[in-house]
């Protein structure tokens, strides 16, 4: 696989959907059909917190997700775990600042995706020199999603990294929802990771194209 290249990156971070089964109350491989229905232009399986499918069950779905993904080439992200990551030959690998390191995590995934969490500009630099593809920053905005984030952080590391003139691919999280997304883009982000905007929608297909066309709109407005 050849490593992605820094604007195809940009592209690909657009509507950016992450899910696992504690994120809805539906059949989750619906869920992420109608969302890959929607555009949504990369996903990421996070499967954590309570009922978190585990072993064999958590890597059956894994796969099934993948072959919806595969099927409309929305690149296929694995959250945290490395080694399932390498086994089922996802297109990439999300970790956060707590996991293992990401100069290690790049030597052993080689050309797939690497997403490092940053919270401050001196791990978007580190990121950088480990070899990530894109940083997540946030989260941006108050969530009910995850418990144990940093400090809500608004656009403002967005814009500093902008300031600073590094061109890394950049993806808001946290909170972000159909009415609050534009300030995300306009900050410098080249798209916005969100889980219950889509996961929790009555409609994740429309909610999709929604997010897509107003992202695109905004980007387009730069
Ligand atoms: N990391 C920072 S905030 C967050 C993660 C995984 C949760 C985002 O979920 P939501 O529902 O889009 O706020
Ligand atoms: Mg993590």
């Amino acid at each position: 696989m050849t490593k992605i290249n820094q604007q195809q990156m940009k592209q690909q971070l657009s509507v950016y959907f992450i899910m696992g089964t504690a994120n809805t109350s539906r059949q989750p491989l619906d869920v992420v059909k109608e969302a890959i229905e929607g555009g949504v232009t990369m996903f990421q399986f996070r499967e954590k917190g309570e009922g978190a499918l585990q072993g064999e069950e958590k890597k059956q779905l894994a796969r099934q997700m993948q072959a919806l993904c595969k099927e409309a080439s929305v690149p296929f992200i694995v959250n945290d775990d490395v080694q399932l990551a390498i086994d089922i030959d996802a297109d990439g690998v999300h970790i956060g600042q707590e996991d293992a390191k990401a100069q290690d995590v790049r030597k052993r995934i080689g050309n797939k995706i690497l997403g490092v969490s940053t919270h401050h500009i001196e791990e978007v630099k580190q990121a950088m020199r480990d070899g990530a593809d894109y940083v997540g920053m946030g989260p941006v905005y108050p969530t009910e999603t995850k418990k144990d984030t940093r400090s809500v952080q608004g656009v403002s590391l967005i814009n500093e990294v902008r300031r600073h003139d590094l061109h890394i691919p950049i993806v808001g999280i946290g909170g972000i929802t159909y009415e609050n997304a534009a300030p995300v883009i306009q900050a410098g982000a080249d798209g916005i990771s969100l889980i219950s905007a889509i996961s929790q929608s009555a409609d994740p297909k429309k909610a999709t194209a929604d997010l897509i066309s107003l992202v695109e709109t905004e980007k387009a407005s730069l």
